[in-house]
């Protein structure tokens, strides 16, 4: 049976070019910060992005993790948009391992006002926790890959820096932020102390995330990593592709993005579902259906397609390198025929 894995870009697969130098990758021990590849890798990335350093790190969770951990101290509070996947999807984290409270805030498509998160801070009082920082998202994930206006997002961390916040970019997908926007990765993260992204989604590496911010922070972000189990020795294996990633696939994220699109205006068109073209503003559609999204999905399994349930009645479809355009036309086949009961 022919399959279209459209349930996340996490499922993408290592390109020939990736093996290859995976395979000859030259390595040392990373702890020891002795692994040429890794120390390529970090270096690199941190150009990209604008920012002094950074770290390798195995997922965009632990990149996540490792950054609350270093900007707080036990007992602060953070705050979150209450759609971040900091918040939804990393297993209690921020209680469990650096003890904050994660103050969630309602965002519109996942952007939060300056007006809001000023409100939000905590004045100094015997009763209250200390606020100290701000995690934003871009692209937002829940709200179906949407890109922060980049306008918005240097307003709101303005507002953060002003009221004494660090702040934290969970840039997973940034790359589909900076291609869908036609502004720089770097001018996008530019306002943030820290930002984390991932080489293992939509730019294909089998695995591996990067936090990048000022150089005396990542040295104390590494310190974070070591502590969750995230120093990896002969890391240099899974870093070689990791640069691969960033020189040869961010440019081609536009494709992606035409196909969600595609995708989109073809299935506003099919009875009984609910989306809006205009909101897909990178490679994620969301789709809303009348009944279980959990029973839709496991419909459209059973025919090839493969998609995520998000919500009770909202189902995530999510386009990729794997994913051609004809794979498009074919999903759109099957999930027309799921959703007329066929
Ligand atoms: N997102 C995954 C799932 O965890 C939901 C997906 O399929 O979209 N930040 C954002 C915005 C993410 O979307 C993800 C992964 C992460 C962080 C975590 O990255 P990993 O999976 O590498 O830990």
């Amino acid at each position: 049976m022919r399959v279209v894995d459209l349930r996340s870009d996490t499922v993408t697969r290592p390109t020939e070019e990736m093996r290859r130098a995976m395979a000859r990758a030259e390595v040392g021990d990373d702890v020891y910060g002795e692994d040429p590849t890794v120390n390529a890798l970090e270096e690199l990335a941190a150009s990209m992005i604008g920012k002094e350093a950074a770290v390798f790190v195995p997922s965009g969770t632990m990149g996540n993790q490792a950054a609350v951990l270093t900007h707080t101290a036990r007992g602060d509070e953070i705050i979150v948009e209450a759609d971040a996947h900091i918040y939804w999807y990393e297993a209690g984290g921020p209680a469990l391992l650096a003890s904050v409270q994660v103050r969630p805030l309602a965002g519109r498509r996942g952007v939060l006002s300056p007006e809001a998160v000023r409100a939000a801070v905590r004045p100094p009082d015997v009763h209250f926790p200390r606020t100290s920082l701000l995690c934003l998202e871009n692209t937002h994930n829940r709200a179906g890959g949407a890109v922060w206006p980049p306008a918005e997002l240097e307003a709101v961390t303005a507002a953060a820096h002003e009221a004494g916040l660090a702040v934290h970019l969970d840039g997973a997908r940034i790359f589909n932020a900076a291609v869908a926007s036609g502004v720089a990765a770097a001018r996008l993260a530019a306002g943030a102390d820290s930002v984390m992204f991932c080489l293992s989604k939509g730019l294909a590496a089998p695995v591996g995330s990067i936090l990048a911010g000022a150089r005396d922070w990542i040295e104390r972000a590494r310190k974070a990593r070591k502590v969750l189990g995230g120093g990896m020795r002969q890391a240099g294996v899974i870093a070689a592709a990791g640069i691969v990633a960033l020189r040869t696939m961010v440019d081609r994220l536009a494709e992606d993005h035409a196909n969600a699109r595609r995708l989109a205006e073809g299935l506003a068109e099919v009875k009984g579902l609910e989306v809006d073209p205009r909101q897909v503003d990178t490679n994620m559609v969301m789709v809303g259906v009348r009944d279980s999204a959990a029973e839709f999905c496991r419909q459209l399994a059973e025919r090839g397609v493969m998609a995520g349930a998000m919500d009770a009645r909202r189902v995530r479809l999510v386009t990729h390198k794997d994913v051609s355009g004809d794979d498009v036309d074919y999903a759109l086949r099957v999930i027309a025929a799921v959703a007329g009961g066929g």
